[in-house]
């Protein structure tokens, strides 16, 4: 624990060895291409695969009329819904997955693909959800028995009574309204499967891009009726998830079961622009926020309302279940009274999807609306930000707290990570220098941005799944074998997250064994222990647990096969962990380790113990880890251009006890990447049509290295109290807590000529449209003079 193992997978991944879902070929194996909707809102008439099939190596075209006659046209969102796998009837967003072209290799199956003639009656589309909620918008859900509008659902939090007295009471309120765009997670993979039936086992395997292979068994099995323990999901490396890996997309569906139909193996692989304009997006929140305050900046209560854009099947969920937003942590680092949250869903023309992107389900635009408000607050009182959030902190003698929306926070100290950050930026030097900027009128301004965000991760007990009617857990399968090597099996699954180095530290650490003598193993339902999987930042803070406890149970049954050993009673028996020995008590120098009395605990064994040294625990955690920090970005708005330069941007993380520094380290540079991607240039649009406007990688812009600044991070540790290690999760603190940093500091930069918000992405033009409202822009130098190259003695002014 503590230390900067390296990476072990690195090896694999570095040398070109790693084994992606492309990567898989199977003897005979035939290639999926799906045939998507050109439309967003259309009514199938016809579907015509006869030009495809006469083509050379097309070998079926599958449409939903196959697949209802194996009962498979269907599959469940996450939520309470249902989706078409290939469309029956009507199309519902742009894109949509209409039929399935299955030939002997890729090319011909691409050739088939534009050759399915498919005849549709296009229908008027609703792409934004207030349109979508109106009146006379058309239906989209006529398949939902009874729908007869696109409302797909409400949902309130808190005291509404309470909090509009605090209202009326108050001395001061500020209100602002923001939108958080709607995101795609973008992993570099793309989704992928192939689907691979044995006839002979009668038994389905299907490597997938996975990051629950457990909990996506358990749904074929549900889904096609073949049972669940002759389904194999294995889930190889996975180049990112973000979350985009958490659905099931009909694509999956289509692989497997064509391979089952077909008794050949079948790969479909998605392409980019599939990526981006069909598999689950995140966010799509207008937001309107109220905070109630005195005079001197204390808060008394938070109001907000939400307009919900959920695409064309609700896969995103109330944000009082699992999986789903937890939205309803709005009142953050901040002790508040009183607190109340209502929201509207909508059904649109678009894909399905809304939960994840590296958010902890909705956590993200929570922590966007309260840090957003915090900084609109300041202003209004012409305070400084972080004295406003001084003021409001829940304070470390009040842990485990309460807040008004029913959260069991566990531990926390935000003042000494906010004092962090702000020390390590030179707050105040810089807020001299921003002042001077403004008093000597300069073409750049400096803009100063805080975020001292909460996060709750490790599904989870509680309230999140309380409601949601399930306790979730994970688990840990460890086996010392007799030469005290280990394999550590998880039902969790990495997708770049380092797991197979923190998780052998765990091991390492409770056994007090080599760290390159546990291997870590996950993502084959086959031989893994059952665990519902990688998101909401849950590895650490549950199967992490899982494999502390295991390993101790192992560390148990070890001691009196030391004892047994060392020729001495159990009860004299003790665990150096400094050393990691087993030690005689008082006779120090008589030690064994559990590499030494592994062979022993099989052939040696004391009489009446069972031989073996191996242990699993499936652990249902308590209560949820708050991991938290402060971030503190310094920007530079140039007035002509409204380009905005990151000056410093540092960032001061606390996830509790830290297993590996360095990949800590990884996670936050990473997450702060996206964290700029989003606030910066990140969008998914669409035009009336429905079209998506930006599918691929020109248009949907990442930020590279030549975008992202140097971070100076820092850390404090504050180590939960329920956690057999004391860890909390980390992977997706730095995406949700920087945006609110980065556009407070540009807010910041022009907040003293009274602008109070900028939307993401804040592109140049923008932050050009707000400086020129706020009469700070600058423009380019009047009656420039150029001459035209070939053109001598004509010139060009400004004018012209
Ligand atoms: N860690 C640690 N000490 C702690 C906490 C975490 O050393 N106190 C280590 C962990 O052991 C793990 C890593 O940091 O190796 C992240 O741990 P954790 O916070 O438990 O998150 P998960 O492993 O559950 O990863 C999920 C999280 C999510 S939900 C998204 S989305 C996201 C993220 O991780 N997707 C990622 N980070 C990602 N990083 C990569 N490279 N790729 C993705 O797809
Ligand atoms: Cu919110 S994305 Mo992650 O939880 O897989």
């Amino acid at each position: 624990m503590g230390e900067e193992v390296s990476r072990k997978e690195d090896r694999r991944f570095i040398t070109g060895r790693g084994n992606y879902v492309d990567d898989v070929k199977k003897p005979g194996m035939l290639h999926c291409e799906l045939v998507r909707s050109p439309h967003a809102h259309a009514r199938i008439e016809e579907i015509d695969g006869s030009r495809a099939m006469a083509l050379d190596g097309v070998v079926a075209v599958l449409t939903a009329d196959d697949l209802l006659e194996y009962d498979l046209a269907t599959m469940p969102t996450l939520m309470d819904d249902t989706q078409d796998v290939l469309v029956n009837d009507k199309v519902k967003f742009q894109s949509q997955e209409v039929a399935a072209v299955i030939a002997e290799d890729r090319y011909a199956a691409k050739d088939g693909a534009e050759k399915v003639d498919v005849s549709y009656d296009v229908l008027e589309p609703v792409v934004d959800a207030e349109t979508a909620l109106e009146d006379d918008a058309p239906l989209i859900r006529d398949d939902i028995e009874g729908k007869e509008d696109n409302h797909c659902f409400d949902w309130e939090t808190g005291d509404e009574e309470a909090t509009d007295e605090a209202f009326e009471n108050a001395a001061v309120t500020v209100e602002e309204e923001m939108f958080y765009q709607r995101l795609h997670p973008a992993p570099i993979e793309t989704c992928g499967a192939v689907g691979d039936y044995d006839p002979g086992k009668d038994k389905l395997t299907v490597h997938m891009t996975s990051q629950a292979p457990h909990i996506h068994r358990t749904l074929f099995a549900q889904v096609s009726g073949i049972p669940e323990h002759k389904i194999r999901i294995v889930s190889p490396d996975v180049g990112g998830g973000f979350g985009n890996k958490v659905p099931i997309y009909p694509g999956y569906v289509v692989a497997a079961a064509a391979s089952y139909v077909l008794e050949r193996p079948v790969k479909w692989i998605e392409e980019r622009s599939e990526n981006i304009q069909s598999t689950g997006f995140a966010r799509d929140y207008d937001m309107n926020g109220e905070i109630a305050a005195t005079e001197d900046g204390e808060i008394r209560a938070i109001r907000v309302d939400v307009l919900a854009n959920h695409g064309a099947y609700n896969a995103a969920a109330q944000p009082s279940k699992f999986p789903a937003g937890f939205f309803n942590i709005f009142t953050g680092s901040y002790d508040v009274e009183t607190a109340y949250g209502s929201l509207s869903a909508a059904y649109t023309n678009t894909a399905p999807g809304g939960i994840a992107y590296r958010c902890s389900f909705r956590v993200t635009e929570a922590v966007y609306l309260v840090e957003r408000m915090v900084k609109v607050l300041a202003d209004e009182l012409g305070m400084d930000p972080a004295d406003v959030r001084r003021r409001n902190f829940i304070q470390p003698d009040q842990f485990p707290y309460e807040s008004p929306t029913g959260w069991n926070y566990d531990s926390g100290d935000y003042e000494t990570a906010l004092d962090e950050a702000l020390e390590m930026a030179d707050y105040e030097a810089y807020r001299d220098e921003q002042q001077r900027r403004i008093d000597e009128d300069a073409d750049k301004l400096l803009g100063i941005g805080i975020s001292s965000f909460t996060e709750v991760v490790g599904a989870g007990p509680g309230k999140s799944c309380d409601i949601a009617g399930v306790e979730m857990f994970d688990s840990a399968d460890i086996r010392v074998h007799p030469t005290g090597k280990a394999t550590l099996r998880v039902g969790v699954q990495t997708q770049g997250q380092g797991h197979e180095t923190t998780f052998a530290q765990i091991v390492a650490e409770e056994l007090g064994i080599d760290v390159d003598d546990v291997v870590v193993e996950h993502g084959d339902t086959d031989t893994d222990p059952y665990g519902l999987g990688t998101y909401g930042s849950r590895s650490t803070p549950v199967a992490g647990a899982a494999t502390a406890i295991a390993a101790r149970k192992i560390r148990d049954k070890a001691k009196s096969i030391a004892a047994n050993e060392l020729e001495a009673a159990e009860e004299d028996v003790e665990w150096d962990r400094e050393s990691g020995e087993f030690h005689v008590a008082g006779a120090p120098e008589r030690s064994v380790t559990v590499t030494e009395i592994a062979a022993g605990a099989y052939m040696n064994h004391p009489g009446g113990e069972e031989p073996g040294l191996e242990a699993v625990n499936y652990y249902d955690p308590p209560e949820m880890t708050y991991p938290f920090g402060s971030y503190v970005v310094i920007v530079e708005v140039d007035r002509e251009t409204g380009e905005v330069e990151f000056e410093k941007f540092v960032a001061v993380d606390d996830c509790g006890n830290r297993i590996n520094p360095m990949i800590i380290e990884g996670q936050i540079h990473g997450g702060l990447a996206q964290g700029i991607g989003t606030a910066m240039m990140e969008q998914i649009t669409f035009d009336d049509n429905g079209n998506v406007t930006g599918g691929d990688f020109m248009n949907y812009l990442l930020p590279t290295a030549m975008e992202i600044p140097e971070f100076e991070t820092g850390h404090t540790v504050t180590p939960s109290p329920h956690h057999p290690i004391g860890a909390k999760g980390v992977g997706e603190s730095p995406t949700v807590g920087s945006p609110p940093a980065i556009v407070n500091a540009v807010v910041d930069a022009m907040a003293h000529a009274g602008v109070s918000h900028v939307e993401m992405p804040m592109t140049p033009d923008v932050v050009w449209k707000h400086l020129e409202e706020a009469g700070l822009e600058r423009r380019p130098a009047q009656n420039l003079e150029f001459e035209l190259a070939g053109d001598a003695g004509e010139s060009v002014t400004d004018d012209d």
